[in-house]
């Protein structure tokens, strides 16, 4: 924190903008507390200020505040930051207080809200309060509301929480560039009555995206549409935390989207309800059951349920292209195509080339190909039935009896009760299912087995 106080030090006799200097003397700013883990940090319990149920934020963290004369206030810092998109890759984004997304901002429905917004970026910035009510001048748009923060500057947003809800942060200021490098984070009001919308756990993400050729470490800021990294929180599977829940728990996960497209995010083994939008709570008579919710560009969705059933449920993306890491969309199908001869030749030529896809692609979930440094593999994972051959918006909602009600561990791989799992017939031949194109033969399918990178620290 040494090199963040000496910063200030020095920014503050000139830097800093005058309307500001008169209304809040620069010696008062608030802390402004740095992460650089990408793990998720237990939930933040309030310790002061009106009582409230914490979130959790998946790989990432609440960012704590300071009362001040009734004002709860924040500091958050624009800055370059590096971020490991999973166990093998890291990129160079920018974010807030050290990582991409920022800290999520909690706070109470009635709470008046101080944010300072620090800006060490090499461009200028600022950030809109995406779904909350406040005075225009509040609102972050650069140009039409305020001055942008130029670099160097620090600036003063200042509301009251008019009413409870799941709101989102970003910059209205070269906006393009700044939500492809990253900065987002999410913003969550709390009801002031704590037993309104009370549940038991309760998470949130962002969906973002990115566009890094395998080996960069930059996102390619200009791109539209064909984004090769579908995250949350800027996270791709295996490295997006489980959701960990106690059997019976009533769960909130709460999701906005700041990508370019649409995301159907869809949870096996229940049924769920949206109760709340980026607009507010959904009331009752208004809910109905689904399984599968999408979710638009700009959008929020946070659905809940009762986790009465035990097991390892799969919750991601239904665009199936999501659940993938950095690849080439550009490949040809192979299904169906006998390459034996080309194969033969071109390995003379190329000792490393692979055969892809002749029978599908389910033999690269288990045979990972020798990848660029800091890329990741398009489908991996390791489960206790073998590859899961996924990537990108895919996780496990992992619901378990008997865990403490502040125990977000993984509790390793569900331990389904004998008779409950899907069994292979006896007797039948196992490749006889398969294409009628025949197996590889032994050194021609030149890839490098390699053990498949499982969520960490399973048991
Ligand atoms: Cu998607």
């Amino acid at each position: 924190m040494n090199s963040r106080r000496n910063f200030f030090r020095a920014s503050a006799a000139g830097l800093f903008g005058a309307a500001l200097v008169s209304r809040v003397q620069a010696a008062s700013l608030p802390e402004a507390p740095l992460r650089d883990k990408p793990d998720m940090a237990p939930p933040l319990e309030p310790s002061n200020g009106r009582p409230y149920q914490p979130v959790a934020t998946l790989n990432g963290w609440t960012l704590p505040w300071r009362m001040k004369n009734g004002w709860k206030e924040f500091h958050l810092v624009a800055e370059p930051v590096r971020r490991q998109i999973a166990p093998g890759m890291t990129a160079h984004l920018w974010g807030y207080n050290g990582q991409s997304p920022g800290p999520t901002i909690e706070c109470v429905e009635g709470d008046r809200v101080r944010i300072f917004v620090t800006n060490k970026l090499p461009e200028h910035t600022t950030i809109h309060w995406h779904g909350i009510l406040l005075p225009s001048g509040m609102d972050g748009v650069g140009g039409l509301t305020q001055p942008h923060i130029k670099p160097g500057q620090t600036f003063v947003y200042e509301f009251e929480m008019k009413k409870s809800g799941t709101f989102m942060y970003h910059p209205h200021a070269d906006e393009m560039v700044q939500m492809a490098m990253g900065m987002m984070g999410f913003f969550v009001v709390h009801p002031k009555d704590p037993q309104f919308m009370r549940v038991d756990r309760d998470f949130v993400f962002l969906l973002n995206a990115f566009d890094i050729d395998p080996g960069a470490f930059t996102p390619k800021v200009n791109t539209m549409l064909d984004f090769n990294l579908w995250c949350w929180n800027s996270r791709v599977f295996p490295g997006i935390d489980h959701f960990v829940v106690r059997k019976d728990d009533r769960v909130r996960i709460r999701f906005g989207n700041l990508t370019m497209t649409n995301h159907p995010i869809h949870m096996h083994g229940y049924d769920f309800e949206v109760t709340c939008t980026d607009g507010g709570w959904v009331r009752e008579a208004a809910r109905w059951p689904e399984v599968t919710v999408d979710v638009a560009i700009g959008q929020m969705r946070a659905f809940e349920f009762v986790a009465s059933e035990p097991g390892d449920w799969a919750i991601h993306c239904h665009k199936s292209h999501h659940t993938m890491n950095a690849m080439g969309h550009n490949v040809p199908t192979m299904i169906g195509v006998d390459q034996r001869g080309v194969v033969k030749k071109v390995i003379d030529l190329v000792p490393d080339y692979m055969v892809m896809g002749e029978r599908g692609m389910a033999d690269m979930g288990e045979m990972e190909m020798p990848l660029p440094d800091n890329t990741l593999p398009m489908m991996t994972g390791a489960g206790q039935f073998g590859a899961i051959e996924m990537g990108g918006m895919f996780s496990v909602v992992k619901v378990r009896e008997g865990l403490a009600r502040d125990d977000y561990k993984d509790p390793g791989w569900y331990r389904h009760p004998s008779g409950t799992v899907a069994y292979a017939l006896k007797g039948a031949a196992p490749r006889a299912a398969r294409s009628p194109a025949r197996g590889p033969k032994p050194g021609e399918r030149v890839v490098r087995a390699r053990k498949p990178n499982g969520h960490g620290g399973q048991k």
